[in-house]
């Protein structure tokens, strides 16, 4: 049976400033991603401080807000089947050196904080996230 599904993506500072953009919106595509919208932003502090707010009390909230407010951002709706399991599958584990061979984290992230991606992990947090940046 099938079960489309939309989920939110962001391509970090890191990989927007190394010019991984249209590299990494083909994975999507080859991986039967559809991109339904996106945009290229530029977060305040406070909007970061709003999207990991569920990070709150970890020790790395801090520097995770200012590094997702340093510099543009693309963030985009995905559509497929599976679509938030299968982008967390697409970008591999948190830590780039943990992350399978062949996941997007793997190919172009730096470091644990440096992971050139985000993606909703659930269907809640889907929902919230797209609405955060695409609500009207
Ligand atoms: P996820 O992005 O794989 O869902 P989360 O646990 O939701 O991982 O953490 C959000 C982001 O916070 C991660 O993508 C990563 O950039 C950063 N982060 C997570 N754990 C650590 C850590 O231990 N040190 C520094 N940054 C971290
Ligand atoms: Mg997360």
């Amino acid at each position: 049976m099938s079960n489309l599904q939309q989920t939110l993506s962001i391509i970090k500072p890191d990989a927007v400033e190394r010019n991984l953009v249209e590299e990494i919106k083909n994975e999507f595509k080859k991986d039967g991603f559809e991109i339904k919208n996106e945009k290229k932003i530029k977060l305040a502090k406070s909007d970061a401080e709003q999207f990991y707010k569920v990070h709150e009390t970890k020790p790395f909230y801090k520097d995770l807000c200012e590094y997702l407010s340093s510099g543009p951002i693309i963030v985009m709706i995905l559509e497929k089947d599976n679509a938030i399991a299968a982008n967390r599958e697409l970008m591999g584990a948190t830590d780039p050196k943990n992350a399978k061979e062949g996941t997007i984290r793997k190919k172009y992230g730096i470091s644990i904080d440096k992971n050139s991606v985000h993606g909703s992990d659930s269907i809640e947090n889907a929902k919230i996230e797209i609405d955060f940046f695409f609500k009207s």
